[in-house]
């Protein structure tokens, strides 16, 4: 396993645990963090025992603070144009793996567009949830204008980008911006309670489940039709498909084993 300098990671029977670890700048992402994210996405996206990837924040108070300012503050206009954040949250969306976001504390800017690009996120009582771009005279970037509308609707999205303003825990589950709103005493019991049930399935069907709701999200509803169909076809024809549907029948637990 590689060694990482601003963020950590742990692999352990399924789940890859990638820890955000700058807390004394509120884990703010800098060039570096950034880099290590995309280096240990692939990591995990090469493993196939790595049924999920759990993002989280060290330190307790910040998921992630956005994008480091102090670096924003120093890019040209031609460096918006690179892939950056953005090509790296589609990189984390399109992976293969469940990604679920423990947001603790602040996921603000480029933090909270890391979490709207995972397929699960989970808010603490101590959670606040943001896109204050606006105040820094940007806009959100890394793909928040398409992904909050996406998520909890045009209304909700533009006022959380135009005002600024920072959503409670309680709020964002509420709105459907996160699917679990926990204390932080429970967390560890509820991200056990999540990650026990996706790790009990199959990694093709978690996969094509996956890429049918991303990808057919923004096509017609005929043509996400059938990308779901095509999806179905390929996983009917997998060994998992034969053990998912015998041990229902045997009345046993099913071993997937990726084929
Ligand atoms: N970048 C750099 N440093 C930061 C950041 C940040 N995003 N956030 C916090 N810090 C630093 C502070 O400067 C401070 O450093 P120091 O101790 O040296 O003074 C330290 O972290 C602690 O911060 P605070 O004292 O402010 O801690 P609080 O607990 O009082 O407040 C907050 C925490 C609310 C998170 C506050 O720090 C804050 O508002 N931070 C900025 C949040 C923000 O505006 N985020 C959006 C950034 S822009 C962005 O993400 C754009 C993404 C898309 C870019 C695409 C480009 C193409």
């Amino acid at each position: 396993m590689s060694i990482y300098q601003n963020i950590e990671v742990e692999n352990n029977q399924g789940l890859f645990w990638l820890t955000l670890n700058r807390p004394d700048v509120r884990n703010a992402l800098d060039a570096t963090m950034l880099q290590e994210i995309d280096q240990a996405v692939t990591e995990a996206e090469e493993d196939e025992n790595v049924k999920v990837i759990i993002f989280r924040g060290a330190g307790g108070k910040s998921f992630a603070a956005g994008a480091d300012i102090k670096q924003l503050k120093e890019r040209e206009p031609l460096e918006a144009l690179v892939p950056g954040m953005q090509g790296l949250y589609k990189k984390i969306e399109d992976c293969s793996k469940a990604t679920i976001a423990v947001v603790e504390g602040y996921a603000l800017g480029g933090g909270c567009e890391l979490a709207l690009a995972c397929d699960i996120r989970v808010a603490t009582d101590n959670a606040k949830l943001g896109l204050p771009e606006l105040n820094l005279g940007i806009i959100p970037g890394a793909g928040g204008t398409q992904r909050l509308s996406r998520i909890v609707g045009k209304g909700h999205a533009l006022d959380m980008i135009l005002t600024g303003k920072i959503v409670k825990g309680d709020d964002a589950y509420r709105m459907g911006l996160v699917q679990y709103y926990v204390t932080q005493e429970e967390l560890d019991e509820q991200i056990d309670s999540i990650t026990e049930k996706i790790v009990q399935k199959g990694p093709v069907a978690i996969k094509l489940a996956k890429h049918a709701v991303h990808h057919g999200y923004d096509l017609s509803g005929e043509a996400a039709m059938w990308i779901e169909k095509l999806s179905q076809a390929v996983v009917f024809g997998t060994e998992d498909k034969q053990e998912g549907t015998s041990a229902f029948l045997e009345k046993r637990k099913p071993d997937f084993k990726n084929r």
